[in-house]
């Protein structure tokens, strides 16, 4: 008897729980515009796949170093590691005095890397604006540099074709008004006025630089802003009315219940999601290729910032950004390599060199990046595949050798594979050999692979001869 209680007790408890996981919350301040947005704005940002990140502001002076000891923990957190006083760390403004800055130079660097946009910090957590703000004297208008280093920067990058982002933290470490929490009427007042500050400044900046493609919120975690979903909902509204096209991260945004990225139903704020922070996907995982999403990654372990010494963590090798780089395209992804600029405005030589080595891989195969994404076919151990929809093309990345010396493709059996060629030999075919109604062999004659290499592959459904579609699987 005793057991059949239980199990009809066990059973009304999962009825309960299923119904309870249907219960959908009323979210009024979630989604501003429907998911995935198709506009142009929005399909090129999602075409050019490669971007750069720089952050740049007063923690490059010291890089990491303060009073004769390295801080291993991220530069930019130098203030709160070394625990530098307010007025200390806000006086490093009269030595940000940046000679070698040459937004040119920069410029050309990250062309030649091959990325198609650039987000730059605007204003980090420690508050020091890189633009002169009517808002604050906290900014580049009161270093010794004086001049828009902002202005210079969006010119070189605009002229040379890279897509334009502001980075800009809510979190503001030097704002009398910025609270972690709201408890008392003081905090709450005082936070309405940091609000104010925010949008003033974001107006300011589309106003100011309309050339802008995007915003890349941050600093957007504490209590605070999880309490000013309606607010944060208003203002990508109201910045996004300034702007056509404007492009939102989901980390600006949480909704009036403080659920943050997702609404308290699972659906993603903001155009893209951007929680993808140094780490990435599962290989295999689907639920990302239903959305947009960027993946933003540092070259050391975690040093954002110019830290001095790279000694201190594992130093990622170009190869192994191309990986993560081909990884998010084959997961509709895009890829965010950051770049931490000197306190005098240079960019030190292991930055050079990986954006060198990047980029000559890119002038070879960066048609397996660019307006691409996922390619619906069952991931091999060799590396990824990306499909171009466009052109109807699939591209095989390979990072690893098969011992067997060819490389496994397996298709849907409605769908036949016509031709394989190497990207840099697009005129002559790789050898084929079907082992089964699904799997292929692509067996190579003799491939120099001392670097990843790209195979472009040409399947067709064997129904209509035409090539490979989206949705195979
Ligand atoms: O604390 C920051 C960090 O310095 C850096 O700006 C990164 C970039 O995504 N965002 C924060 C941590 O999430």
């Amino acid at each position: 008897m005793k057991k059949y209680i239980l199990i009809v007790v066990l059973s009304i408890l999962t009825i309960a729980g299923a119904m309870a996981q249907d219960i959908k919350k009323d979210v009024e301040y979630g989604q501003y515009n429907g998911l995935p947005r198709q506009d142009q704005a929005m399909q090129k940002w999602r075409e050019n796949r490669f971007g750069q990140f720089i952050h740049w502001g007063l923690y490059a002076i010291p890089g990491g170093i303060w009073e004769g000891k390295t801080y291993p923990y991220a530069s930019e957190f130098l203030r709160g590691s070394a625990k530098i006083a307010t007025s200390t760390w806000d006086s490093l403004i009269y030595q940000f005095d940046i000679p070698k800055y040459n937004p040119k130079e920069w410029a050309a660097i990250a062309k030649n890397m091959g990325v198609k946009y650039v987000t730059i910090t605007t204003k980090h957590h420690e508050g020091f604006c890189l633009w002169p703000s009517e808002y604050t004297d906290f900014d580049i208008e009161n270093t010794p540099y004086k001049k828009d280093l902002l202005r210079e920067f969006v010119d070189a990058y605009t002229a040379v074709g890279i897509d334009v982002n502001f980075y800009y933290s809510v979190l503001d470490w030097h704002h009398p008004d910025w609270r972690y929490d709201i408890k008392s009427d003081e905090d709450r007042a005082a936070f309405e006025r940091l609000k104010q500050f925010t949008k003033n400044q974001l107006v300011e900046l589309v106003t100011r630089y309309p050339e802008v493609k995007g915003l890349w919120f941050d600093g957007t975690w504490d209590n605070s802003w999880k309490k000013s979903g309606q607010f944060s909902y208003e203002l990508e509204k109201l910045l996004k009315n300034k702007r056509p096209g404007l492009i939102v991260n989901s980390r600006m945004r949480a909704d009036e219940h403080g659920s943050r990225h997702f609404d308290s139903n699972g659906i993603l704020m903001g155009d893209y999601e951007s929680g993808y922070e140094r780490r990435l996907p599962n290989p295999t995982d689907k639920e990302v290729l239903t959305r947009d999403w960027e993946c933003c990654m540092t070259i050391p372990e975690n040093q954002w910032g110019y830290h001095k010494d790279w000694s201190i963590s594992h130093v990622k090798s170009p190869l192994e950004l191309i990986e993560m780089l081909v990884q998010c395209t084959s997961q509709n992804g895009n890829f965010l390599l950051n770049f931490g600029p000197m306190g005098n405005g240079d960019i030190r030589p292991e930055e050079r060199e990986v954006a060198k080595e990047i980029g000559e891989w890119m002038k070879v195969n960066s048609e397996a990046i660019y307006g691409c994404g996922p390619a619906d076919l069952e991931k091999q151990d060799w590396g990824y595949y990306t499909y171009n929809e466009k052109n109807g093309k699939v591209y095989m990345t390979v990072f690893n050798n098969p011992v067997l010396g060819k490389y496994k493709i397996r298709l849907p059996k409605s769908h036949t594979l016509k031709k394989a060629s190497l990207i840099t030999k697009q005129v002559e075919s790789l050898e084929i050999k079907q082992i089964s109604p699904t799997d292929y062999f692509i067996i190579p004659d003799k491939i120099n692979n001392k670097k990843p290499f790209v195979i472009i592959l040409e399947i067709v459904d064997r129904a209509s001869g035409k090539f490979h579609q989206k949705a195979l699987t």
